[in-house]
Parts: structure tokens; sequence; C-alpha cells
């Protein structure tokens, strides 16, 4: 037999257009990776010539998931350049908005993006409601959403969607798939955190709004600070936040951490969940800033997931190339003097498994040559892995006092080993352990804001655009994916050059000229397919890295051509 061609394009329940491709042997075992971009978006070209104190509102654009990030990124990128130190209260404003970003991120990941990929949605109407309330005690002592009652109209809900033969937002997945390790009683617990998270994802947007006047894309930063000057001085606004923060307090320790624990038990033997690490080095930035010079996690780079020593982060080793990257120059540049010139030279003819599992013609991948939108960041000349798993461990490896006793707790929860993090569970484990870390801690910068407000009322600092002068700065830090990186040059007072490098760019990215693998790539080398048609083992590995393929690629037509129009009707 003959090697055998498997394409998932689109990879769904994602931001963006991701396409993966592997060759399968004999066994079903794969043994090529590829991950690729299908679309190109071009924010880093649309700042340049404007005025710098505009680019945080347009990075922001990059995406529509970690909208703040982008636009903090954009901000503090122009405020490195310039010099400019914001006063305390911005700093720790920031932070409050952070929390939100970071608890809508993860809860949305697990439960409506990763949480199909290991709760079996139709195996949950088998259920016994009273058993599954049970069961629910197992995990936690106050289970959220998980009365027998509750589980039983969760389940009703659900069969009524069954009946009319449509699932609704739970059709077309892989049901019964042999590595779904979930009990039916299990999956019903899943299921009814999932329809709560709709609820509580509502709640964190509104938190997010409280400081940011919106959400998605808040408003309210500016270089040198933040303008929502009349919310902080509201104590109706501070104690509603905090209202709101302590609902999603309830529901990541009532519902996520519990159900990880769940998931880490249950999954402990499956080797699409706990044998692979993808790439071993890992890759960290300080964020959070909870107290003037406090911050909740601390950055680093740890070399071939040894964690008997973490080395510090130089910003100098850090290049993108583009030698399979649908761009022209393929050279690996620093941020600063990045390119981002397309050049599109598209799929080729080839042959892939169809729905039937027989092999088809269709449009594939040209492996050898460019088959992404996405660059191929690397440190030192080499592939980085960045996320939760990254932050957690690093900082674990560091001795954090915010992230070592939670770790530990989580450990002894499960049964698990350290060495279980390095994996597609320890990827969505330490997402959750993540959210709960930032939101147990952001009283520390809300006490800090509270108290600094007494003394020292301003939220903006002062500053000039020399036009005569050419500045350079940058943003680094850790966001919901890992490790995100703006960059910027000024010069005649507008933007000379822009670049981005962001967490899905590290992990998604190509292969590099040394034929180096990015991490989506590296995790699925090895991966044994029970079913061609149905590859779930490869979109487990895929989903636990959250991708977000808008952020690695950050709709322009650059020839200014219409793509589409859109009317609304606000009276419908
Ligand atoms: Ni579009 Fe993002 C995050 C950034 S991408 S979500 O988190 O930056 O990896
Ligand atoms: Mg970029």
């Amino acid at each position: 037999m003959s090697d055998k061609r498997v394409v998932i394009d689109p990879i769904t329940r994602i931001e963006g257009h991701l396409r993966i491709e592997v060759v399968v042997d004999d066994n079903n075992v794969v043994k090529e990776a590829y991950s690729g971009s299908t679309l190109w978006r071009g924010i880093e070209q649309i700042v340049r010539n404007r005025d710098p104190r505009d680019v945080g509102f347009f990075t922001q654009r990059i995406c529509g998931v970690c909208t703040f990030s982008h636009y903090k990124a954009g901000i503090v990128a122009v405020e490195n350049a310039l010099g400019i130190k914001p006063p305390l209260n911005a700093q720790l404003t920031r932070t409050l908005m952070n929390t939100a970003l970071f608890i809508h991120d993860h809860i949305v990941h697990f439960y409506h993006l990763h949480g199909v990929d290991w709760a079996d949605v139709v195996s949950a109407l088998q259920a016994d409601p009273k058993k599954a309330s049970e069961e629910a005690f197992k995990y936690t002592d106050t289970p959220y959403a998980c009365g027998a009652d509750k589980l039983k109209e969760v389940q009703d809900r659900v069969a009524a969607f069954a009946k009319k033969g449509n699932l609704g937002p739970f059709a077309n997945a892989y049901w019964g798939h042999p590595t779904y390790k979930l009990t039916p009683e299990q999956n019903l617990i899943v299921l009814s955190h999932y329809l709560e998270c709709l609820r509580i994802q509502r709640i964190v947007a509104q938190m997010m709004a409280i400081f940011g006047s919106k959400n998605p894309h808040p408003q309210s930063l500016t270089v040198g600070g933040v303008t929502c000057v009349m919310d902080l001085q509201s104590p109706a606004r501070l104690g509603e936040y905090l209202t709101k923060l302590k609902e999603c307090q309830e529901f990541i320790d009532r519902a996520y951490y519990p159900d990880l624990v769940m998931a880490g038990r249950a999954y402990a033997n499956e080797p699409s969940v706990v044998g692979d690490v993808g790439v071993a080095n890992l890759y960290t930035y300080r964020e959070f800033q909870i107290g003037a010079n406090e911050w909740l996690f601390d950055s680093g780079i740890i070399k071939n997931g040894d964690i008997s020593k973490v080395y510090d982060v130089d910003t100098n080793k850090i290049t993108e190339e583009a030698t399979h990257s649908w761009y022209q120059n393929p050279a690996p540049l620093h941020p600063y003097d990045g390119q981002t010139e397309p050049n599109y030279t598209g799929l080729i003819d080839g042959e892939s498994i169809d729905d039937k599992g027989q092999m088809a013609h269709s449009k594939i991948f040209n492996t050898k040559g460019k088959y992404s939108w996405i660059k191929s960041p690397r440190y030192d000349g080499e592939p980085l892995q960045v996320g939760p798993l990254a932050n957690i461990v690093i900082n674990y490896a560091k001795g954090n006092k915010y992230v070592v006793p939670l770790v530990d707790k989580f450990l002894a929860d499960t049964g698990l080993p350290i060495s279980a993090v390095f994996s597609t569970l320890g990827r969505t484990a330490t997402r959750m352990l993540e959210a709960k870390i930032v939101a147990d801690n952001t009283i520390l910068a809300f006490n800090a804001l509270v108290e600094n407000l007494k003394v020292d009322s301003e939220t903006c600092a002062k500053y000039v655009i020399d036009k005569d002068k050419e500045y350079r700065g940058f943003y680094m830090g850790h966001v919901p994916r890992g490790t995100l990186s703006h960059w910027c040059r000024i010069k005649n007072g507008v933007i000379e050059n822009w670049q981005a490098v962001v967490p899905s760019t590290w992990n998604a990215s190509p292969k590099d000229s040394k034929g180096q693998m990015g991490s989506y790539e590296a995790c699925l080398i090895g991966t044994k397919l029970a079913d061609l048609t149905q590859p779930l083992e490869i979109i487990r590995k895929i989903h636990s890295y959250d991708p977000c393929i808008a952020c690695a690629v950050h709709v322009m037509d650059m020839s200014g051509n219409t793509l589409s129009e859109y009317k609304i009707n606000p009276n419908l």
C-alpha cells in the first residue's frame, strides 16, 4: 500500500482559516504534517505612514477574539518607542481589562471550541441524570449546574434538537469516535457547562466593557494611559467589576477546574491526549501588572523540555522567515526590519482521502515550495512553543508563588506527574490553570488601583512626538494563546515599519529553511488515526493550541477591489 494524504480544510471551531494536511503510513500513523493558513490579511501594511497614536485602533482589528491584546500591544509599542511611562492607575486598569479578556478567551476555548473534542454530546443523551449528578461530586464539593433536575432539562433540550434530525450547534462532529473516553454521565456534565458558559461569556464581555466602554474592540486605551476616568472614579463601576469577576471565579472553580480533573483522569491513557509535546522549547513573557513593581507571570525560555534551567529572553534573537510562506523575501529578518510583501503561488494538483476513505484527485499544498500565509518565527534559529503550557511550565520552573501551589494541587487531584503537562492534555489543563490564577489574583491589581487612586489621580502621561527624530520600540507580553510582540519604527512623525509576531504564528508556522517544524506540525508526527475519514485525533491536538489564524496572518485587496458588500437592515 502507498502513503495516504488526509486534508482537513477548514479546521472549524477556531478563529480564521487553517488547513492541515498529513501523510500517513500503512498503519495510519502520521509521518508528515503541514500546517498552513489560507487567508492573508495585511494589517502591518495598513498602519504604515499613519499617526502612531492611531495604530492601536488598527492593530486591534487583527483579531475579533484577542482584540484587547493587539490594542494594548499597538499602544505599548508606541509608548516604548517614545519613552512614555503610563501612570500606575492606567497600568492597573489595563490589567483589569486584560483579566476579562483572558477569562473570556479561556472558558470559551474549552467549552465552545475544544470541549467537543473531549465530550461526546450524542452520548450524553443516553446518560442517567441522577447518576450524572452524583458523578459531579467526585470532582468538587460544589458542582455547577449539576442537580439531577437541571441535567434532565439539559438532556431534554438537546434531545429536542436531535428529534428534529438536526443537532444544531452540535451537528457534523465525529460523535461515537473510539477515542472519546468520558462516560455518558460525564459527557452530560460537560454539556450542562457548555450551555452555562454561554451565559458567563456575556457577563465577562460586560466586565471588559466597564472600563473598555464596549466589547469586542474596547476603546479606552490611548498612547500614554487610559481614558475611562469617570469609570475609575465610580464606586458603582468598581463594585460591578468585582461582582462579575466573582461570577467568573465561581464558574472556573465549580465547573472548569473539576471538568479538567475529570478529563485528566479519564484520558490519562489516550495516546492522542498524552503522547505529544510538539516543540519542546518553550517561551513566555512577563504579563499582568498587579502593583507598582509586581507582575503575576514572569518571562523565560526553556530548552528541550528541561525545566531545571530557565533562560532569559534576548529580544535580538527573534527572526521571521518565509521559506515556505507566501511572501517575497525568504530570509530570516529581525522584526524591526521585517517585510510583508505577498507572493502567492497557490495549491497544486494531487490526491487525498475523500469522505468515503478513497484517494481521489484534489488540490494539495506544494510542500516543497510555499504553503502558508503564516511566516516562521524562530529564536536563535530554533522554533519555540508558546501558550499557557509554556507560561505555566516556565513560571512553575521559576518557583512563581502564584503558579506552583495550584499546579501541584491539580497534579495531586488528577494523580498525574508533572511530565504529563507536556501534552495535549497539558495545553488544555494549563489554560484552565492560567484562567484560575488570573481570576483569583486580579483582586491584587484591583486593590492596588483603589489604594493608588486615593493619592494619585493621574491617568495619562504627557508626551510630544518630535518629527525630526527617529524612534523604535516594541511590546512583548503574554496573551491568551502565548507570547505576542509588536515592533514599530517611527520616522517623520509617522509609522515607517510595523511587524506583529503573534502566538499562533509561532505555533502554526510552516517549516523553516532547515526543515524544522512549528509546534502544530511537530505534535502530529507519530499520531495514529483510528479512521482516516474522521481525523478527530488531529483536531483534538490542533484545538489544544486554540488556533487563531486571523491573528497569525494579520482583509484587504491590494488592488482596491470590492471584496464583498454587506447590507444591514435594522428593522428586521
Ligand atoms: Ni486572534 Fe491572539 C491571542 C494574539 S493569536 S487570538 O491570544 O496575539 O495567537
Ligand atoms: Mg506578522
